[in-house]
Formats: C-alpha cells, sequence, structure tokens
C-alpha cells in the first residue's frame, strides 16, 4: 500500500499520526509513505491527479491502481484491514463518542484553522484578510472552549482515557498554526496541558515536525 502524503498539512498529518501510534501498538502497517511536495506544485500535476483529480493529500493507494481520497476514510479502513492494534476499540457508545467529537473538531476547530492560516501568513502565498481572520479567530472561541470542558473531567486525551482520532485531528491542526507562529490556545489550562502532553508521545514527535 502506499500512502501519498506531505508533511505539515493537516489532512496528511492526521493520517500519519494515526499510522505511527498504530506502529507502536501493533506490527508495523505495511505502508509505503510517499511525499507529494505541494510548495513545488507536484499534488497539480498530471501523475497526483491520476490518483486524484481533486489534487488533495492524502492518497491511499490500497490496491494497485484503486485509491482513497479521504483523511477519514483511509483512518477507518486501515483500522478495518488490520485490527490487530487498532485504536479505537471499547463499546459501540465509547467509539461513537471519539467519531463525535472529531467530527466536531474537523468542522468547528481543524477546517477553520486551515482557512485561518491561509488568511493570515499563507504557506503557498495567498493574499492575507485581517477581517477573515478576526472572524474566524472569533468563532474559533467556543469550540475551543467546549475542549477545555470536556479536559475538565481529567482525562488524558481528547475522546478519553485512550488517544483516539481527535487527538490526531486536532494537533494536526495546533501543528499548522504552530508552523505561522500563532497560538490560539489562548487561557485555556487544560487544553494547553493536553497539547504538551500528546506532543510528547513518541509516535507524536515522529510525525510532527512544529
Ligand atoms: N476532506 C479531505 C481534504 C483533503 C485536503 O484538502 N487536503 C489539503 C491538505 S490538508 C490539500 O491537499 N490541499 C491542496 C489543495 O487543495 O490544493 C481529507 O480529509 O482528506
Amino acid at each position: 500500500m502506499k500512502l501519498y502524503t506531505v508533511a505539515l498539512a493537516p489532512n496528511p498529518t492526521k493520517v500519519m499520526l494515526y499510522i505511527a501510534e498504530r506502529d507502536t501498538l501493533g506490527p508495523p502497517l505495511p505502508i509505503e509513505q510517499i511525499t507529494v511536495n505541494t510548495l513545488k506544485g507536484r499534488h497539480r500535476e498530471p501523475e497526483h491527479l491520476a490518483r486524484n483529480p481533486f489534487g488533495t493529500l492524502p492518497v491511499l493507494e490500497y490496491q494497485d491502481g484503486a485509491f482513497l481520497r479521504e483523511s477519514l476514510t483511509i483512518i477507518n479502513y486501515l483500522a478495518e484491514k488490520f485490527p490487530e492494534g487498532a485504536l479505537l476499540t471499547g463499546s459501540p457508545e465509547a467509539r461513537a463518542q471519539a467519531r463525535d467529537l472529531e467530527r466536531i473538531i474537523e468542522f468547528k476547530i481543524a477546517n477553520p484553522i486551515a482557512e485561518y492560516v491561509h488568511v493570515k501568513a499563507s504557506p503557498v502565498g495567498y493574499p492575507p484578510n485581517p477581517e477573515r481572520a478576526a472572524a474566524i479567530e472569533d468563532a474559533l472561541q467556543k469550540p475551543l472552549d467546549f475542549l477545555e470542558g470536556l479536559l475538565g473531567d481529567a482525562r488524558p486525551f481528547l475522546g478519553g482515557e485512550a488517544v483516539s482520532v481527535a487527538d490526531f485531528t486536532l494537533a494536526a491542526a495546533f501543528q499548522f498554526l504552530r508552523f505561522i507562529k500563532v497560538d490560539l490556545i489562548g487561557e485555556r489550562p487544560l487544553l494547553r496541558a493536553w497539547d504538551a502532553r500528546y506532543r510528547a508521545r513518541d509516535a507524536v514527535q515522529s510525525v510532527l515536525k512544529w
């Protein structure tokens, strides 16, 4: 299997975090990771567009010439295909909680942060838009407060006792912010402690570069 990916970009990072965590728990997943250099525009070249006409990353080639083009689908596929050492075990209710939280983080925090980075200091040169950046900062306050509230029960990870895709999605988004040297955690000590605690993991350090 081949994962087409790139460091720093949030959606590829989410999948790379999943793979790195899995590799510490069970047999390494048989996945070759191949970088597609987005700074050089390689994701818009015919070779990558043949894998994914939308030109985005990550892409998993899971069979010869067959591709998955959505980060969460890739993670769910890998969990089903290689159940030994899979994360997100436990009762259907616990798994649903972690998945629900991941979706909330993706739509209310990670996607807005991705837009924020581009209107604030785009790594690929999009024009800045200070008004839009301010509006996104405002909108982020409620979901960040929500996470601070969740962590109030002393859980180590966002979904509870075990790491889950909720941690991967948020950590990938926060890395993107750190790349432009912005911290939006604010006065949220529990979320700040989660950020430090999660990033200290060996698996995470092998993936996060910022
Ligand atoms: N919904 C997709 C989004 C994929 C996506 O937008 N990836 C970004 C990187 S985080 C990308 O490839 N952007 C390049 C572009 O759109 O040109 C997923 O979850 O995988």
